[in-house]
């Protein structure tokens, strides 16, 4: 008799829960909450590949920072007592205020059942139209802009263009930040093929550094520079006529349109600020090339023209007919692993379900489907408008489910401070201590939800491939599917028969179902082929790309690309061009608030944190918060590169480490979304942004808010890395990093150095201190010992002479330093080779590791990664090292 397989034995295939790509992952559990990851080889996005935030999916997995019980009003209750009250709540809110007093905030980060579910109870059962999603933050504006263009919202291609493309347009997106594994296969495109890559963007990012032309074009401005190659398109006889007259409709209008906002190449070059002749490059460019991918990202949607930023690219792509074969097309890549999941079900509020929006005939198919009597009839308010709902007394009751709002939605404070106003405020969550688990309504009801590794579902990446998510370790506390949680109030509420769920695969059976009911080619998402899949079939079902009808030419085998037939989903089946409005720049700018500030993300973080922020390989490429300015900006202020500055709205302001640079532009400022009150002193980015929201998507400027920025002086910097994460005292301004062995403070403060010092013997009393002190040159260290182990270490300087942590780090990896590694503790000087600030996180390859070893001959990124290491495993620092070596560094001054 053979014994059962041990669980660890075998991997498990399931997918990445991070960016839009959607890469497979093989994750081997270790039998003690943990596993070993790997990407997937057959999986059609990635082949194996993972990057940076993908292969240390492994350190997120541990439990500390959980919730893992319901509570209410912060104890912890039965899950029967959590849902009563749900359940009870939503009641109340209905019969007192109306059903629309009700709002649901859902994320792309929910899986496509949970998605499904908590979409059908809102709009078909409780009937409150006001369900909206953060996909309004993220890809709102290329769903208007696609539904503007095709009548639907499609995303014609797929990730096999970008391999066959010759040339990569990318606006407004940091692939090789954001997109890592896609940017790698346009850098291999140009390798095997030599696909040209322009990038669009007010910021020089890593991906502009890799870029054959790199646009740095003036913020918002966007439309002008599109506007102006559909004329230059016209005027070099480049327009495909044939395709104009029999699939389109509208060219003359929006050709007017482009040449009144930009007539000549010099006038896109004024209403751009880029000079004439990097114009010219790429309208020639553009021209010449039949396969161009335009790839646009949140510098396109992000943003108070964010649909017409999507037309205006998708006008050119029409001009010309490339669209629908391969390696060429405009290409919205999506952000979040569900972003497109969420679409499909119908999760923003603009749209009912299953790529449905309010026309009768809709309405009541759906209707019909769910055998729902009270569902609603038409639009609810978007997230903007929802939130401000709150503050208005007219919502009364909120559930957020698997998002941040305090941190990633504009004008963050306001929210936060109208939750008091609501009678009932629910959070869906995996951690306990996101900020937005951690404010309170009237009533504040916490549910602890299943995370990756443990939830069980579907993903739709950038491409419309459906890709499985799969459990591979054990539910933690009570921690539930969000499925399972909405269901059961559902029936509390009345609704039992409608969701009878038993598992995941029975909510999706449900949802393929509707997406074929009544389909018959007249809507693009159908997956019908999928609605009466078998359990088994569903558990290990391949990553397929929708469309994915029962009958037809794709039937059960799914397509890669669509409108190859030149056939759209309007009524008349012709592809729109779309007049769209001149770029309205630095809107709202002043005396008061000169700067634009941008914002955005870094390689290394996933959103607010709550997962990213615990592994140390992924907070050591940028461990605080802080503000890239131009150095013409930053020296009439008095703000030195590595300071403390404030960054100062209309809406609030936040305090971050400088970064004086000319990778922005004058006149702007960027900084990272990604920090909280969780693990920051002040850098929340949703309390400085504005927010205004784009007139047709709704989804609020995020790129561009009017700001002021102040050097703030303190007297001493330093850092203090404990074994578990300290409190700083009050009036400090810190960021808190999870390191190798335990936790880490960088900090200012007004403090000198006595002070410190005897903060230090206040706060470890008792314990064993080796210190170090020159009070006279504001100078102060301290290693701190409890039997022998280092539990903590210390060092302060004047904030001008902040000391490098880098070293320290090291040593505090080991429990217990001997002799030489303490005395480097204290004296500051680094007993270990030093490696510099971490390049290579997979490898942990400093800095001046990776500088040394070009210095001694390495002269490719190969060879570097045959000297040491860094860049050999998810290859997503490989841009930063190329940047190190001799040859792009003349190349990127040019
Ligand atoms: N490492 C990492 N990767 C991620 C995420 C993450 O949190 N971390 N999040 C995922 C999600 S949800 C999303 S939505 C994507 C976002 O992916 P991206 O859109 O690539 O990322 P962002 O940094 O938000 O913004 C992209 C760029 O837009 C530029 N920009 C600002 N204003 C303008 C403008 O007016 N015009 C143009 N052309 N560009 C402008 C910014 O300078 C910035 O470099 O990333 C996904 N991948
Ligand atoms: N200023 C500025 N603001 C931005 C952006 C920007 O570029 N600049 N980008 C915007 C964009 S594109 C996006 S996508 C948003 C992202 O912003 P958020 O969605 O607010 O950020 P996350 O940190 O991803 O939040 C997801 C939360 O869901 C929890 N979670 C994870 N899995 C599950 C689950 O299965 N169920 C439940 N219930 N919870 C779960 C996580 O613990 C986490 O707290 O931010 C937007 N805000
Ligand atoms: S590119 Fe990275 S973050 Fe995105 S899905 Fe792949 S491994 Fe995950
Ligand atoms: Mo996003």
């Amino acid at each position: 008799m053979t014994a059962p397989q041990p669980e660890t034995s075998s991997a498990v295939r399931t997918t990445c829960p991070y960016c839009g790509v959607g890469c497979g992952v093989l994750a081997t559990p270790d039998g003690q909450g943990g596993a070993a990851i790997a990407g997937d080889p057959v999986h059609p996005a990635n082949f194996g590949r993972l990057c940076s935030k993908g292969s240390a999916l492994g350190e997120t997995l541990s439990l500390e920072n959980r919730l893992l019980h319901p509570s209410l009003d912060g104890a912890r209750v039965s899950w029967e007592a959590a849902l009563g009250a749900v359940a009870g709540g939503l009641r109340r809110a209905a019969e007192t205020h109306g059903p629309d007093a009700i709002a649901f905030y859902l994320s792309g980060q929910l899986l496509t059942e949970d998605y499904y579910v908590a979409n059908k109870l809102a709009k078909g059962f409780i009937g409150t139209p006001h369900v909206d999603t953060n996909s309004r933050l993220c890809m709102s504006s290329a769903v208007a802009a696609h539904r503007r263009a095709f009548g639907s919202d499609t995303v014609p291609g797929c990730y096999e263009d970008l391999d066959e493309a010759d040339l990569v347009v990318l606006v407004g997106s940091n692939a090789a930040w954001c997109h890592p594994i896609l940017f790698r296969r346009m850098v291999d495109a140009r390798t095997r093929r030599g696909t040209k890559l322009v990038v669009i963007d007010p910021r020089r990012t890593q991906t502009a550094e890799e870029a054959d032309l790199f646009l740095g074009l003036k913020a918002g401005s966007d439309t002008a520079l599109f506007s102006g190659l559909l004329v230059h398109l016209a005027e070099a006889g480049a327009l495909d006529d044939l395709f104009i007259a029999e699939h389109t409709a509208g060219f003359e209008a929006a050709l007017d349109r482009a040449r009144a906002i930009a007539p000549t190449p010099a006038a896109a070059a004024a209403a751009t600020g880029l000079p004439e002749a990097e114009i010219g490059r790429f309208y020639d460019l553009f021209t010449r090339t039949r396969r161009v991918v335009t790839a646009f990202s949140q510098g396109a949607n992000q943003s108070a023209q964010g649909t017409d930023k999507g037309n205006a690219i998708i006008n050119c792509h029409l001009a010309t007919g490339r669209i629908g074969e391969p390696g060429l097309g405009p290409f919205s890549l999506t952000g979040q692993p569900n972003a497109m999941g969420g679409r499909e079900v119908g999760g923003l509020a603009n749209m009912l379900a299953a790529h449905m929006h309010f026309a009768p005939e809709e309405v009541d198919r759906v209707r019909r489907f769910w055998g729902a009597p009270r569902i609603i009839t038409g639009e609810g308010m978007k997230a903007v408008a929802l939130f401000e709902a709150i503050e208005r007394g007219r919502i009364r009751a909120l559930w957020v489910m698997g998002t941040n709002p305090l941190v990633s939605m504009p004008r963050a404070d306001a929210i936060r401070a109208s939750l008091a106003k609501l009678d009932l405020y629910v959070v869906s969550e995996a951690v306990s201590d996101s900020d937005t688990a951690r404010a309170r309504g009237r009533r504040t009801v916490l549910l602890p939800a299943l995370a990756w590794g443990e939830k069980d579902g579907t993903v739709t990446n950038s491409e419309r491939r459906i890709s499985r998510q799969k459990s591979f370790l054990k539910a933690p506390g009570e921690a539930r599917p969000d499925w399972a949680v909405l269901s059961d109030v559902a029936r509390r509420l009345g609704h039992a028969e409608s969701f009878a769920y038993r598992s995941a695969a029975a909510v999706f059976r449900e949802h393929a179902a509707l997406s074929g009911f009544e389909n018959n080619g007249t809507r693009d998402f159908d997956i019908g082929a999928l609605s009466d899949i078998g359990d088994a079939a569903y558990a290990d079902n391949p990553p397929v790309q929708w469309p994915l009808p029962r009958r037809g030419p794709s039937a059960a085998k799914g397509r890669q690309r669509l409108f190859a037939d030149g056939r759209f989903y309007t009524f008349d089946q012709r592809a729109r061009f779309v007049a769209v409005q001149p770029p309205a720049l630095a809107q709202g700018t002043s005396a008061e608030y000169p700067l634009i500030l941008n914002t955005g993300r870094v390689r290394d973080h996933w959103h607010t944190m709550t997962r990213t922020g615990k592994s140390p390989r992924l907070s050591a490429h940028r461990a605080v918060p802080f503000v890239e300015i131009h150095p013409d900006d930053a020296g009439p202020l008095g703000i030195a590169d590595g300071a403390v500055a404030a960054v100062e709205t209309a809406q609030g302001s936040v305090e971050l480490e400088a970064i004086v640079t000319d990778g922005v532009r004058p006149g702007t400022l960027f900084m990272p979304m990604h920090w909280s009150d969780m693990n920051a002193s002040k850098a929340r980015v949703g309390a400085v942004v504005r927010g205004v929201p784009d007139p047709v998507s709704g989804q609020p400027e995020l790129k561009a808010t009017p700001a002021r920025a102040r050097a703030l002086a303190h007297r001493s910097r330093g850092f203090l890395l404990t074994r578990g994460p300290a409190a700083a005292p009050a009036g400090w301004w810190w960021a808190r990093a999870t390191i190798q062995g335990g936790s880490a403070l960088q900090f200012a403060t007004q403090d000198g150095s006595r002070e410190v010092a005897l903060t230090m013997r206040g706060l470890f009393q008792g314990l064993e201190l080796a210190e170090y002190a020159d009070h006279a040159r504001g100078r102060y260290r301290c290693a701190v010992y409890e039997a022998g182990r280092l539990v903590a270490c210390l060092s302060l300087a004047p904030a001008e002479a902040k000391p490098d942590w880098e070293a320290a780090k090291a040593l505090f990896a080991q429990d217990q330093p001997e002799g030489p590694a303490r005395l480097a503790l204290l004296s500051g000087r680094v007993a270990a080779e030093a490696a510099g600030p971490t390049v290579c996180a997979c490898h942990g390859v400093g800095l001046d590791v990776i500088a040394g070893v070009i210095a001694a001959g390495a002269g490719s990124v190969e060879a570097v990664g045959a000297a040491c290491r860094a860049g050999t495993n998810c290859g997503s620092c490989i841009p930063e090292i190329r940047k190190l070596l001799p040859g792009t560094l003349a190349k990127s001054a040019a």
